[in-house]
């Protein structure tokens, strides 16, 4: 009997110890989850003729081939540009061995928004345009112009840039422009060098741009800007990426785009997102046009000549553009 009065004391002082604890623990989380200033903060509308002059002004260097005059000239006006948007630009210069053994002069461009932020996302395209054009039927040796090959990604991430540094966002943004993608082996070639594309997401997913540098996750852009391009779930990135595939698809149907952003599914491709997931280990999408009528599945124009300003519509910019804003805004 004597006994489970003293339980009874024991079981009191102990539930006394709980609910204080409890009380305790409330208040301290309360005033740890106060500490940091989130505001929910209006996603901008994104201005897709602001985007188009982007990619116009690409253009206007000619093609964007590593070690030629135009690929100096834009990477110099990728970095003011970026600078000026009020971005803290780091720079990855280096010399890489393209397949066949010429040195090609590299510089990835790394554009970085609210440096502090430990919440990152990461926003990717390439910036150079294909030394040849494999897939034409004239001038094959010659380069491409790549207004939707290399210009229209830029082009939709310098004007997201523009957006970001006129209105506040509550994470870290991190827009990496890659170079030396499009430099990869031909397709006609028989002694096949082994992962000839994407040679400046390699470079910076081996060596990134900060010591342990991570983000929650990574969007690609890659040809988003011809008319009435179809944008489907690509293998790799449901492979690697499955939450981020649907959380940006969502976002795109739920804000009028479901016209672009295909639910369809189809083969995976080589492209940066690849050696990011792999390399890196961040899940990262690929935002590319899928076109099964084509020669390659991409876009029609793909690797021709024909790869010029007349080929992109504000439209389809527009469309990723909102999309990847939505995304970002949405995130606290
Ligand atoms: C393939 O051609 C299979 N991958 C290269 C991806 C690419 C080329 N993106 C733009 N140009
Ligand atoms: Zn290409």
């Amino acid at each position: 009997m004597e006994h489970s009065g003293i339980t009874k004391i024991s079981t009191f002082i102990f539930s006394c110890v709980l609910i204080f604890g409890c009380i305790n623990n409330k208040k301290l989380k309360k005033s740890v989850a106060k500490k940091p200033n989130i505001v929910q903060y209006r996603t901008p509308q994104f201005n897709a003729d602001s985007a188009y002059s982007f990619i116009q002004k690409q253009v206007d260097f000619g093609p964007r081939v590593p070690n030629s005059d135009g690929h100096k000239k834009c990477g110099n006006y990728l970095v003011n540009t970026f600078q000026q948007y009020g971005a803290e630009v780091f720079l990855q210069e280096d010399v890489v061995q393209r397949y066949d053994g010429l040195d090609m002069y590299m510089k990835n461009i790394i554009a970085s928004y609210n440096v502090d932020a430990y919440k990152r996302v990461l926003l990717c395209a390439h910036w150079d345009t294909r030394f040849m054009a494999d897939y034409d039927t004239n001038k094959v040796n010659s380069p491409i112009i790549g207004a939707n090959d290399g210009g229209s990604g830029v082009g939709v991430l310098l004007e997201i840039a523009r957006q970001i540094n006129i209105n506040p966002i509550n994470i870290g943004v991190d827009i990496i422009l890659f170079d030396v993608e499009d430099q990869g082996q031909p397709n006609s070639d028989s002694n096949i060098v082994k992962d000839s594309w994407c040679l400046g997401s390699q470079y910076w997913s081996k060596n990134p741009h900060e010591k342990n540098y991570f983000a929650e996750y990574g969007i690609l852009l890659d040809m988003v800007g011809a008319e009435n391009a179809q944008f489907t779930k690509e293998g790799a990135s449901i492979y690697y990426a499955p939450k981020i595939v649907d959380k940006v698809w969502d976002i795109a149907h739920k804000i009028g785009f479901s016209s672009y952003f295909s639910l369809d599914k189809t083969a995976p491709i080589i492209d940066d997102h690849i050696y990011i997931n792999n390399l890196i280990h961040i899940p990262t999408i690929d935002i590319v046009e899928y076109d099964i009528n084509t020669h390659n599945k991409f876009n029609q124009h793909h690797h021709r000549h024909s790869d010029d300003i007349e080929i992109i519509d504000v439209k389809t910019l527009k469309a990723v553009g909102q999309t990847v804003l939505e995304v970002l805004y949405s995130e606290k």
